[in-house]
C-alpha cells in the first residue's frame, strides 16, 4: 500500500523515467533501435528497477496510467533525438497485458505521436502473447487500427506463452522477440536451439523480423547470424542506457 502510494506520487512528480537499450542488426552490424525500460528514481532509494515495482503497477491498474506516460515519455524522447544529430531511433515500449486490455493503446499512441510530431514508424509496441490471446478478435481489431497508424508491433518473450499459431498469422504484427530462455543455452542446448531455429524460421515464412533478447556472448550472436536471425539485444552489445548515453551511442555508431 505504501508503495502504490509512492508510486502514485513518482508519476506525479516526475520520478519515473526510461532507459534505452540498443537493439543490433546483425546485417548491418549497427545499431537499428531501443527497447524503452521503465526506471525509478526514487527519492533516497536510487534508481529503482522494474521487478520491485511493475508487480504493484499491474495489482491495482495503475500501470494503465502509467503506461499511457510511458508511451508519451518514448515519443518525447524520439522527437528530442529527431532535434539533435541523433537523429532518428526506432524505440520499442513495452505494454503490460492490463494496458492493453483495460486501457485506450490506440487513443494513448494518437495523441503521443501527434503531441510530439513523431513519424510513426520510429514506435513500436511490444506485447505478450498473454496479452493478445486474452480476446483475440478484440486483439485483431486494435493491432489493425494502430497499424494504420503506421507504428510497428512485436510479439515479446515469444515462445514461453500460450500463441495460437491459427492466431499468428491473423495478428497484423511485424516482428517476434525470442525469449531470453531460448538464448541463454542456445550453443549448448540442442532443445533450446531447435527452438529458436524453428522460430525464427516461422517468422520468415509469415514475412516477419526476428530479434534475439538475452545475448551476452559472442557465440550467441554468431550462432545467431549464422542462422538468419534479424538482430539481437542483449548485455554483449550493451545494457539498458539513460537517454544521453543511448544518444551519444547512436550517434557515434552512424
Ligand atoms: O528493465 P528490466 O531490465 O529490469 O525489466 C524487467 C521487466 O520489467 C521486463 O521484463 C518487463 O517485463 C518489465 N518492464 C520494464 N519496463 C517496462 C515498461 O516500460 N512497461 C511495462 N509494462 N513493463 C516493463
Ligand atoms: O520482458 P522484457 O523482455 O521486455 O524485458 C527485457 C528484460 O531483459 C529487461 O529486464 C532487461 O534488463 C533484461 N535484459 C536485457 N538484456 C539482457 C541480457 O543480456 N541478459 C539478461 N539476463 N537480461 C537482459
Ligand atoms: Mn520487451
Ligand atoms: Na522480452
Amino acid at each position: 500500500l505504501d508503495l502504490e502510494m509512492a508510486l502514485r506520487r513518482a508519476l506525479d512528480n516526475g520520478e519515473l523515467e526510461l532507459h534505452y537499450q540498443p537493439k543490433v542488426n546483425l546485417t548491418t552490424g549497427r545499431i537499428s533501435g531501443a527497447e524503452a525500460l521503465l526506471r525509478w528514481n526514487r527519492p533516497g532509494y536510487g534508481l529503482v528497477y522494474p521487478a520491485e515495482f511493475v508487480g504493484v503497477l499491474e495489482d491495482t491498474g495503475l500501470i494503465v496510467r502509467v503506461g499511457s506516460w510511458i508511451i508519451d515519455a518514448a515519443c518525447r524522447q524520439i522527437a528530442a533525438w529527431l532535434r539533435t544529430p541523433v537523429g532518428g531511433v526506432h524505440v520499442a515500449v513495452n505494454v503490460a497485458s492490463r494496458q492493453f486490455v483495460e486501457g485506450d493503446l490506440e487513443k494513448d499512441v494518437k495523441e503521443a505521436l501527434e503531441r510530439h510530431q513523431v513519424p510513426p514508424e520510429l514506435l513500436e509496441l511490444e506485447l505478450t502473447e498473454t496479452a493478445l490471446m486474452s480476446n483475440a478478435e478484440r486483439t485483431i481489431l486494435v493491432l489493425s487500427a494502430l497499424k494504420e497508424q503506421g507504428i510497428k508491433v512485436a510479439i515479446d518473450d515469444f515462445g514461453t506463452g500460450y500463441s495460437s499459431l491459427a492466431y499468428l498469422q491473423r495478428f497484423p504484427i511485424d516482428k517476434l522477440k525470442i525469449d531470453i530462455a531460448f538464448v541463454r543455452d542456445i550453443t549448448t542446448n540442442p532443445n533450446d536451439a531447435a527452438i529458436a531455429l524453428a522460430i525464427i524460421s516461422m517468422a520468415h515464412s509469415l514475412k516477419l523480423r526476428v530479434i534475439a533478447e538475452g545475448v551476452e556472448t559472442r557465440p550467441q550472436l554468431e550462432y545467431l547470424r549464422r542462422n538468419r536471425c534479424d538482430e539481437i539485444q542483449g548485455y554483449f552489445f550493451s545494457r539498458p542506457l539513460a537517454a544521453a548515453e543511448m544518444g551519444a551511442l547512436a550517434e557515434s555508431g552512424k
